[in-house]
């Protein structure tokens, strides 16, 4: 399969042409609407954030000073506007600055206003207080559990958690995930699940609210919620393999219905950081391939992931752009286990308990050497977290990364469990690297080594590593 995971020039073209449809004077993307501009840029902090370049950082900025008079707030639809909170979080995420954490906060504010106890609960679509359905009430969930997770005054953070956990404790209860475990659109007049149709986001959106109160609690029946649900639409929702919007057949899905497919992909992209089932990676490449594969001349996507192009624009585009981003996201982490690492002088071993793969190796001799091979679909700089265990004492040992020396003697503290050691800011280059340990006992390394596996993950982004 020809994955289009690599940074350039493959997703960079596609990247050009979302920007193509940016309008500097509004701060909005042309050729689509208001709440889809917020996804469009969503789309290209990811891809800054993926790829940690920064050629569209300029519209993040002047998306904001354009429209920060407004505050981000739609005179009558609660949906609409979440969006945006969402999209101001992520900017927080890439740049760290307060400014977009403020906005996302001065705009979930306002959503609470649309909350009431008709139904027993849940936010109003409308705000002339009409229709409670999916949407907008996952995305109340989704952005009152990541205002949590970035919050440092207690009190207020604890309002958040409060307001996430009274909106799933709603949200499940009103029927709405039904019994193929697939979110139905709304609720009728008598609070029932109305059998509305059943888009891809209202798959995407739930996820990423799951994941993230799940990791607030460690509640594990939220994962497994967040697993049902991905798993049917998976198996419901993609003819071939391929996600289908229920509006296609028709080839018809107005101006909403284009960004659908990009936001369900996103999410499930980020379920697939906490749970990595190897069927979501499949899905995420075999989408990613099937729509690249469909790029007209210009390089733009269109509604269809499976056929050609039927026409371009902002929704379109950026919905396609956010299956390419997850691609490219599966190509920058990675976990190698050292058993199955180039070995030198040592060997394998699988009697201690609590390893991953299928053993791990002991060093304890001068010039053994363990080698990673690496392969990174960006370059950039990444944390390479080792899970270790060092028995006896503090071990240490030469760190190279593609033959040249990284860190003299890194510290492994002594550890009678596994634990984990990260360097951090390693530069990897797109392509093949190579991570190795050496024992270098003339040159001050000692004691013994116990190594399980390396991870490889992106540098963490500025505001998210207030989370840890
Ligand atoms: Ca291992």
């Amino acid at each position: 399969m020809v994955v289009p995971g690599s940074c350039s020039p493959s997703v960079a073209a596609g990247m050009a042409a979302l920007q193509v449809f940016y309008n500097l004077s509004t701060g909005l993307w042309n050729t689509t609407g208001w709440w889809n501009s917020a996804n469009a840029l969503e789309t290209t902090i990811d891809y800054a954030a993926i790829t940690q370049t920064i050629p569209y950082r300029g519209n993040l900025f002047n998306t904001f000073e354009k429209n920060k008079h407004t505050h981000f707030l739609n005179p009558w639809f609660y949906d609409d506007q979440g969006w945006w909170a969402l999209t101001w979080i992520k900017a927080y995420d890439l740049t760290g600055e307060d400014r977009y954490l403020a906005m996302a906060k001065t705009i979930f504010e306002d959503m609470t206003q649309g909350w009431d106890a008709t139904c027993g609960g849940g936010v109003w679509w409308h705000k002339r207080r009409q229709y409670k359905n999916a949407i907008t009430n996952e995305l109340f969930l989704s952005i009152a559990a990541k205002l949590h997770l970035r919050s440092s005054n207690k009190a207020e953070a604890i309002n958040y958690l409060n307001w996430a956990q009274r909106e799933w404790e709603w949200f499940k209860n009103t029927g709405m995930i039904n019994a193929d475990n697939l979110i139905n659109d709304g609720l009728d007049n008598t609070c029932r699940n109305n059998g509305k149709t059943i888009w891809t986001y209202n798959q995407g959106v739930i996820l990423g609210g799951l994941v993230d109160l799940y990791q607030i609690t460690k509640d594990p029946t939220l994962l497994a919620q967040a697993e049902a649900i991905a798993d049917a639409a998976i198996q419901k929702l993609a003819p071939k393999g391929i996600l289908q919007e229920a509006c296609e057949e028709n080839r018809d899905c107005g101006a909403d219905g284009p960004q659908f497919k990009g936001i369900f992909m996103r999410h499930l992209s980020d379920l697939y950081q906490t749970l990595p089932k190897p069927q979501y990676k499949a899905f995420i490449l075999q989408n990613a391939a099937s729509v690249w594969s469909r790029r007209d001349r210009n390089d733009r996507l269109g509604l269809s992931w499976a056929s050609e192009l039927d026409q371009a624009d902002a929704a379109r585009q950026s919905s396609a752009m956010d299956v390419l981003n997850a691609a490219i996201l599966l190509g920058t982490t990675g976990t190698y286990q050292a058993e199955n690492a180039k070995l030198y002088g040592l060997k394998t071993e699988a009697i201690a308990s609590g390893f991953h793969g299928t053993g791990y190796i002991k060093s304890s001799v001068q010039n053994d050497s363990v080698t990673f091979k690496v392969n990174i679909s960006c370059s950039g700089k990444y944390n390479l977290k080792f899970r270790y265990a060092a028995i006896e004492e503090n071990a240490f040992r030469y760190i190279y990364v593609n033959g040249k020396k990284e860190v003299d003697n890194q510290i492994f503290p002594q550890s009678q469990n596994w634990s984990d050691v990260t360097i951090s800011n390693v530069w990897l280059n797109a392509g093949e690297n190579t991570v190795s340990i050496i024992f270098n006992a003339v040159k001050g390394s000692k004691s013994s080594l116990t190594l399980d596996e390396m991870r490889v993950e992106p540098r963490p982004l500025m505001g998210n590593s207030k989370r840890s």
